[in-house]
């Protein structure tokens, strides 16, 4: 059934304290380039900010989720050591990866669903160490959030079966409000590095959300192996619009046709190989990009100032606006210190198709709260964080006080 009093909300992950560059996942090429370079937590909060301010002005509905309690003492116990003695553990535990909100949680609209709620799955991300302990907070969040019964937020798929939320799903539809044929992109195990979407864990989740459309898709193991980690570095959809790299699938013929049968009114927009490769695409990060609808009408691509920096990229991309399709702005946000990490303006969302009324207000913003936000990350914040710092830091109180300072300010001091 379609509904007019439903909305697309971003909720973007707002980075935390620990923010560092540890070199932990392995087939994200920026993680590893970066490893060992030094952060700047507060510089990458405020970049974040900035893009929650500017969608707001576009006119878009604007959320967060709060960084994770980290370094994660409770993880660290669970594995029977602590600050003091993790070794190589310590990274992994210290982690702000949480900011990568794409990878919080799978969300089926209501739409979609048989029983006309919407529903949100929590990501297992089993494959990386330094993420799979990020489902409890992760859980926590999204139970306060979305406690009312318009939604069923249900525990991660048990292990081992790998899920890494809303960076391997795409929806497409109408209208937001409109019911949706829910795409969910998997990998196989084959090239140098991991496939960290398992096809059985994609099925599980289409089952427990009772959709009545969806597709699985593989994903091209050409394009894992040249550093798409997730399916979003290839290909992102808003409404009837799928924008994707000519390389991003398996078998797109058939993933193409499944489409239009499903919804005709589909517009597939590909990027072929020859004007972009697949490594330009992974080093502007050009499909990282928010593709959202104006208020206006037509749609803007919020994109890495990165993909500005790739000439035959941002070519690529200035025909496509000037031509008569659907994209029909090109709005590049500064989110350098989360890219360096390989996590792009799509990476620090995750979306919700819902009626606003029905979250807890305390996960919404609009400017006001966004400059209380920013005062509050100004004060706490670590300007910088060093390497060799993070061994010496042991419980890092002052990440945890930053954290609380946070979940006081927005009135969320249960998540503490
Ligand atoms: O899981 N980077 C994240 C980036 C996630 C991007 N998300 C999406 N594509 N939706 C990851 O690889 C790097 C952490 C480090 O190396 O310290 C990291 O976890």
């Amino acid at each position: 059934m379609s509904r007019a009093d439903l909305v697309e909300i971003n909720f973007d992950g707002i980075v935390g304290p620990t923010h560092n560059y540890a070199g932990l996942s392995l087939g994200n090429l920026a993680s590893k380039k970066n490893a060992g370079q030094t952060s700047h937590p507060r510089a990458a909060a405020l970049q974040g900010l900035e893009k929650m301010r500017a969608n707001i002005r576009l006119g878009l509905t604007q959320g967060i989720l709060l960084p994770h309690r980290r370094p994660d003492s409770e993880w660290l116990e669970g594995l029977a050591t602590d600050a003091a003695n993790a070794g190589p553990l310590w990274p992994a535990a210290t982690s702000a990866s949480a900011m990568w909100a794409a990878n919080a949680a799978t969300v089926s609209p209501a739409p979609d669903s048989a029983d006309g709620r919407c529903h949100l799955t929590v990501a297992n991300l089993v494959t990386m160490p330094h993420r799979s302990h990020e489902w409890p907070g992760t859980l926590a969040q999204l139970r306060l959030a979305f406690a009312h019964e318009a939604f069923a937020v249900h525990r991660p798929v048990p292990a081992p079966f790998g899920d890494e939320g809303a960076a391997n799903h795409m929806r497409l539809c109408d209208h937001h409000g409109a019911p949706g044929v829910e795409v969910f992109v998997y990998g196989e195990a084959s090239g140098p590095f991991p496939a960290r979407q398992h096809l059985q864990a994609s099925a599980a989740i289409a089952r427990r959300h009772g959709l009545n459309e969806a597709l699985f898709v593989r994903q091209s193991d050409e394009a894992i192996a040249a550093g798409a980690f997730h399916n979003d570095v290839v290909a992102v959809a808003n409404e009837r619009v799928l924008f994707a790299h000519e390389h991003a699938f398996a078998d797109k013929a058939c993933f193409f046709a499944d489409l239009r049968e499903r919804l005709p009114s589909v517009e597939i927009v590909e990027v072929p190989a020859e004007a972009v490769s697949l490594e330009d695409a992974i080093a502007s990060y050009l499909f990282n990009a928010q593709l959202v609808t104006l208020p206006e009408g037509g749609m803007a691509l919020i994109l890495p100032t990165e993909a500005r920096g790739v000439g035959r990229v941002w070519e690529w991309l200035e025909a496509l606006v000037a031509g008569n399709g659907p994209i029909r702005r090109l709005i590049p946000v500064d989110v350098r210190e989360s890219m360096a990490n390989g996590g792009g303006p799509a990476c620090l969302r995750l979306r919700v198709v819902c009626d606003p009324a029905t979250v807890d207000p305390r996960f919404l913003v609009d400017e006001t709260r966004l400059d209380r936000l920013a005062a509050v990350i100004a004060a706490h914040w670590p300007e910088s964080v060093a390497p060799d710092q993070i061994g010496t830091l042991g419980g890092w109180p002052e990440a945890v006080r930053a954290r609380a300072a946070l979940l006081e300010a927005l009135d969320l001091g249960e998540l503490i």
